[in-house]
């Protein structure tokens, strides 16, 4: 029997947007002790946000590595994926989908408002009202304020209705921002790349409820899904599960 364990990044192997932590290394490190079990991480960040928080040094637990849920992939550090957004939309989409943001945003009355609130990625498109070079201060900050006020699902609300006909997803995976792709171009993106390999897969995450980006795949028949609050739940989990 082999199996796959895939991790969310933010929130479940690190605490949003920073470092991996040494508790989580060491058990990293008893799990791939296990016989026929493998590691994978499928993230919506890109390859350099997710080299920042894991540190390339321990790329190497993870046999798959899932980016942009997977429109960028790698396997044994081999790309064996890359599927582009512009392919998927066109130009004219584009522009649409992101004057229409831009707009929105430039109406929104939030604490403090800085630069980046569009990132261009691969497979996907990164909205942020607050501004990508907020500081880790301004970011907690936009957070709390979004709990409150619901900016972000807002948003949702009115690009799913504005932009109804491109068949597009928006979903709320971080704390700041939200990313927007193709419908389908989820996490479960990434599964069609495991899926032969492996009698189980195992799916941790932090955002497994509707609008999360951890949802589509959390609730996919293909995987045993956890739900965690935080990267010390994920290790509480995996101690129980695979006895480590
Ligand atoms: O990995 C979860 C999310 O992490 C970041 O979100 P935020 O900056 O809003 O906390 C982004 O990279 C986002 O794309 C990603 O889904």
């Amino acid at each position: 029997m082999k199996t796959l364990v895939l991790f969310d990044v933010d929130g479940t192997l690190t605490k949003s947007r920073l470092t991996i932590e040494r508790p989580m290394i060491e058990t990293l490190e008893k799990l791939i002790k296990i016989e026929n079990l493998d590691l994978g991480i499928v993230g919506g960040s890109n390859l350099k946000k997710q080299k920042e928080q894991l540190l390339e040094k321990n790329f190497h637990y993870f046999k798959y590595l899932f980016s942009e849920n997977g429109l960028v992939a790698f396997k044994d550090g081999e790309l064996i994926n890359k599927t582009s957004i512009i392919d998927a939309l066109g130009e004219d989409n584009i522009k649409r989908l992101i004057n229409t943001s831009l707009q929105y945003m430039s109406t929104l009355e939030i604490p403090v408002k800085r630069g980046t609130f569009i990132e261009f990625r691969n497979g996907m498109i990164n909205l942020c009202p607050v501004g990508r070079s907020c500081t880790q201060e301004e970011r907690m900050e936009f957070y709390d304020f979004d709990n409150k006020h619901k900016v972000r699902e807002n948003m949702v609300k009115y690009l799913n209705k504005e932009l109804k006909d491109l068949n597009m997803q928006f979903s709320i995976g971080g704390q700041i921002s939200i990313d927007a792709f193709p419908k389908g171009w989820d996490k479960t993106y990434c599964l069609q790349f495991v899926e032969k390999d492996y009698d189980n897969i195992y799916f941790f995450g932090d955002k497994i409820h509707p609008g999360g980006n951890d949802y589509e795949i959390g609730i996919d028949s293909r995987t045993r899904a956890f739900k965690v609050t935080n990267p010390n739940d994920t290790i509480t989990f995996l101690n129980k599960i695979f006895n480590i």
